[in-house]
């Protein structure tokens, strides 16, 4: 259909490999609200807040996870890093009783960033289905 051919389009233009701007807060040349920090990946609130609570979760080294659909093996240890991570925000929160992690994964999705992250949304009762 037209409306495939254009998320496909998007998703080549979109998915470019060039740098984003959570390079740059990353290097802490933009400020971020950091909540959790370690070697493999940050923790920052969302600008754009969509619950009382909602951080993401990146890796520092993107290794050319710009998105989920790019995972491959090797990508596994800190795929599960970041899962794990995303707990620990959860925990530092105060959301463990119910918390929602969401990854938007290419245009069809509505990712706008392409540098895979994780959402931590929590801090009111959420729906389902997601829109
Ligand atoms: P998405 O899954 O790619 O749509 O999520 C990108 C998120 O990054 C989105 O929720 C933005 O509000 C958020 N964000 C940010 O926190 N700081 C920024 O400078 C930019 C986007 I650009």
């Amino acid at each position: 259909s037209s409306e495939e051919e254009a998320a496909k389009a998007a998703a080549a233009v979109a998915d470019t490999g060039a740098p984003t701007i959570f390079d740059k807060i990353i290097a802490k040349e933009i400020p971020s609200t950091i909540v959790y920090e370690d070697e493999k990946v940050l923790a920052f609130r969302d600008i754009s807040p969509q619950a009382p609570v909602h951080v993401l979760v990146i890796p520092k080294l993107r290794d050319g996870l710009t998105h989920l659909g790019k995972a491959e093996e090797k990508h596994s240890e800190i795929l599960g890093w970041l899962l794990y991570a995303a707990k620990v925000v959860a925990e530092k929160e105060g959301i463990l009783d119910g918390f929602r992690v969401v990854i938007n994964s290419g245009p069809t999705a509505c990712q706008s960033v392409y540098h895979l992250h994780l959402h931590v949304l929590g801090g009111r009762q959420m729906k389902w289905p997601p829109g």
